[in-house]
Parts: C-alpha cells; sequence; structure tokens
C-alpha cells in the first residue's frame, strides 16, 4: 500500500475539493476513487468505513476521515497551513466558514426545483457580491495562485475538478437520493 492519502468521493467539486486544494498546497500527492455508483457507496456503507455514513472521506495516517472540515483541519494543521498562533487559527476558521458557507449555496444550486433555480441565483450572486467577497483581499487570487504549488494544481491535467455541470445531476441524484 503507498503512503499517499486515498480520497474517496465523486469525480467533481462538492465537498472535496478545499481537500484536494490543501493537499495541492501542501505539496502532497494523493490518490483518488471515484464513487460512480449509488452501489459503490452503499458499499463503503456496508463495510464500516463512513463514520456517518457520508462522503468525503478520506484514509490517512491509518484513519478513514469523515466529515470534511475535520479532514481539512487535520491536513492543514500536519502541514502548518493553520496559523502559527490561536488568533490566526481564528481568523483561518472565520474565512473557511464564510467559504464553506458560500459553497453550500453553489453546491445546492443544480439541485433546486427549476421555480426556485432563478431566487436562488440571485441570492448567490448577491451574498457573493455584497457579504462574502469584499472581506477578501482584492490581492488574494494573485498571491496564491503564484504559491509553486498551488500553480502547479492550477495547470491542465492536475487533480481540480472542474464546475460541476447540469448534465452531472443526474448521476450524482443517483447517486446519494
Ligand atoms: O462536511 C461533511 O463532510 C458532512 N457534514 C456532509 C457530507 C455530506 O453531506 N455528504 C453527502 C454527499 S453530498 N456531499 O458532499 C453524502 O455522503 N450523502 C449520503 C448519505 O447517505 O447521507
Amino acid at each position: 500500500m503507498s503512503g499517499k492519502p486515498k480520497l474517496h468521493y465523486f469525480n467533481g467539486r462538492g465537498r472535496m475539493e478545499s481537500i484536494r486544494w490543501l493537499l495541492a498546497a501542501a505539496g502532497v500527492e494523493f490518490e483518488e476513487c471515484f464513487l460512480e455508483t449509488k452501489d459503490d457507496l452503499t458499499k463503503l456503507q456496508k463495510d464500516g468505513s463512513l463514520l456517518f455514513q457520508q462522503v468525503p472521506m478520506v484514509e490517512i495516517d491509518g484513519m478513514k476521515m469523515a466529515q470534511s472540515r475535520a479532514i481539512g483541519n487535520y491536513i492543514a494543521a500536519k502541514y502548518n497551513l493553520y496559523g502559527k498562533d490561536l488568533k490566526e487559527r481564528a481568523l483561518i476558521d472565520m474565512y473557511v466558514e464564510a467559504i464553506i458557507d458560500l459553497n453550500e449555496l453553489l453546491m445546492t444550486h443544480p439541485f433546486q426545483p427549476a421555480d426556485k433555480k432563478e431566487q436562488h441565483f440571485a441570492t448567490i450572486v448577491d451574498k457573493a457580491t455584497n457579504r462574502y467577497f469584499p472581506v477578501y483581499e482584492k490581492s488574494f487570487k494573485a498571491r496564491i495562485s503564484n504559491i509553486p504549488t498551488i500553480k502547479k494544481f492550477l495547470q491542465p491535467g492536475s487533480q481540480r475538478k472542474p464546475p460541476l455541470q447540469e448534465k452531472d445531476v443526474p448521476k450524482l441524484m443517483k447517486i446519494f437520493h
């Protein structure tokens, strides 16, 4: 068995993408096991691999970790990406929680019923524009994109995933609903 972390999720961003980014930033190679069908999820649920019967799940350091925040916190702490003191860590937690809030809105958009989609989209635009984006520094994207490990992750051919497309929705509905 290789010592690489093994990520169990579907082949898309969702709640795993920030974990992929963290590992990429830390310069850690990882393997991915993609759920393609409901049976793939059921198999993991039945063999006791999922603490709360949910993915993301990451095999790392002899653990089968569940809960995306817990996984992210573990990787960030392990690779010194979690601040130099409690106050810096608190700041990181605040920025992370805000992005998780926004990501929840984005992730659920493709699954909104047709009559709610337009309003939901308007909410996303409003919250992104007026609540979340102003908080992040203008220079943030340029600075982060220039960290060598991130630069590599942003190149074509990396394990970074594209945004979810409408065409992917039926397959995900079959796996998770
Ligand atoms: O952040 C977390 O890992 C958890 N608080 C939520 C994980 C979650 O909701 N997983 C869904 C798949 S959708 N996205 O990530 C899941 O595994 N559903 C299957 C089920 O039987 O609940």
